[in-house]
């Protein structure tokens, strides 16, 4: 009778254990996994010009048009900031577009910074033109996670980027 108690006991004992060590176990490794992955919505912000590569686009086929960085990560619900430059050396325009759902808004300044009278002014726009030592501030919510691409409307397909919204 005792020796089938202590057995007993000694089950039990190891159960409880194991369930323990299971639920302390998953509880540090999400607590951990939380604070090393999550960080709370905050304002990223960005500085992207217009770049072009030594190749003769008549040659080519392609403008030699691209972006600088043409890849833009941040985490969904940050607010997204870009400060785009138009730093050409020739008369040439430049857009910053969008492929919905994504939408900005956009102060364009006569100037190569934000201290140069504003030129233009968008609300909610998916495209928006930057002239020659202009620069503009983009801004928007990442509100939905995935791969969006941004892009001059004059130098497609080269002049792509993508901006990557971790979810
Ligand atoms: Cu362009």
């Amino acid at each position: 009778m005792t020796q089938l108690t202590r057995q007993w006991s000694a089950e039990k004992l190891l159960l409880v254990v194991s369930v323990v060590a299971i639920v302390a176990g998953v509880a540090v490794g999400t607590s951990v996994g939380y604070a090393v992955h999550y960080s709370a919505p905050t304002t990223r912000a960005f500085y992207l010009f217009n770049s072009s590569l030594p190749f003769d686009e008549h040659t080519w086929g392609i403008p030699h048009d691209t972006f600088a960085p043409d890849r833009i990560t941040v985490n969904k619900g940050d607010k997204v900031v870009i400060y785009y430059r138009n730093i050409e050396d020739t008369t040439e325009p430049h857009t910053f577009s969008m492929d919905t759902p994504y939408t900005f808004d956009a102060v364009v300044h006569a100037g190569q910074n934000e201290t140069f009278p504003v030129a233009t002014s968008v609300k909610g726009a998916s495209d928006v033109v930057v002239q020659v030592n202009q620069t503009a501030t983009i801004t928007f919510t990442a509100n939905w996670a995935g791969v969006f691409r941004y892009y001059c409307a004059y130098h497609q397909p080269t002049m792509t980027g993508y901006l990557a919204v971790l979810g």
